[in-house]
């Protein structure tokens, strides 16, 4: 299950009571970075039971990371801080994300700089570029509600740093604490996104397709009565569309991807260690966007 599918259930089944809906308002401009659009591929492949395949070792720059999975994976790369272990970390994702403690979560995001991931399926390989700093990584599955920390691969990034860029394609900001620039208001069927924060909380880009007929102030009223505690069929689909992993402040990443043309909610799921757990989704992060 997809982070925008596990979080949309958790978040309308734990019935978080909601603050009032805050609205964005702010602005944006798109921008395509210049290079190849290659980038050094890193070939990935996540198994059934959730362990990482990846190179243990890669040079600082712009990689191309092609992840292939046994079955669903959501393949996910973070830094953790200095002292932070496996063990703590997976106690935190199972506490704080799976069980909504919020000092959990809280201890999580202090230690984790997330850099983004992608999901993919037995069927379909999924392609994204980050481009990384020195340091030590984590790459996990985000998969199974309750990972091992034995299944978490460290990746160490030293030595001369690579030449290679990417394109970033469609250009997607967060801005502010929980909102979505405004543009653009329509990107391409097919092709790259990159998703950049340039707001100070995590956050993932989930897209998902509006049901046939539906609008954005369909979706308004459906996600202001979840959040209400209110139970209605969503007026989305959430088995169509994608999503990035999760990208901490300052931090961005950029995937390939394909979807059928139509409406679509640009959406974040994401808890808010502040607002005692509740998603952004709540608190308005959502607007829609045309796609094709
Ligand atoms: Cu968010």
């Amino acid at each position: 299950m997809s982070y925008v599918r596990r979080l949309a259930v958790l978040s309308t089944t734990l019935g978080l009571t909601a603050a009032s809906l805050v609205t964005a308002a702010s602005t944006s401009t798109a921008s395509v970075a210049r290079g190849d659009g290659s980038g050094n591929a890193v070939n990935v492949f996540v198994a059934g039971n959730h362990s990482i395949n990846i190179d243990a070792e890669l040079r600082p720059g712009m990689h191309k990371f092609v992840v292939r999975s046994a079955r669903d994976a959501g393949f996910q790369l973070g830094m953790p801080a200095p002292g932070y272990t496996k063990r703590e970390l997976v106690r935190d994702i199972v506490a704080g994300l799976n069980q909504g403690k919020v000092r959990a979560l809280k201890r999580f995001e202090a230690n984790m700089t997330l850099l983004g991931g992608v999901a993919s399926s037995a069927d379909e390989q999924a392609t994204m570029w980050v481009n990384l700093q020195r340091g030590t990584y984590w790459a996990i599955d985000t998969m199974p509600a309750r990972p091992q920390a034995s299944k978490i691969e460290t990746i160490r990034v030293s030595g001369e740093r690579l030449g290679a860029r990417a394109d970033a394609g469609t250009v997607i900001r967060a801005v502010g604490e929980v909102d979505w620039a405004r543009r653009p208001a329509s990107m391409p069927a097919r092709g790259k996104v990159t998703f950049r924060n340039a707001s100070t909380d995590n956050h993932f880009l989930g897209l998902t397709k509006l049901a046939k007929g539906k609008t954005m102030a369909d979706f308004r009223e459906w996600i202001e009565g979840v959040a209400q505690g209110v139970e209605a069929p969503p007026p989305v689909n959430f088995n169509v569309g994608t999503e990035t992993g999760v990208v901490s402040p300052g931090k961005s990443m950029t995937m390939r991807y394909s979807l059928p043309p139509g409406n679509y909610v640009m959406i974040c799921f994401w808890p808010d260690a502040d607002m005692g757990g509740m998603p952004h989704a709540f608190m308005g992060m959502y607007r829609g966007i045309r796609i094709g």
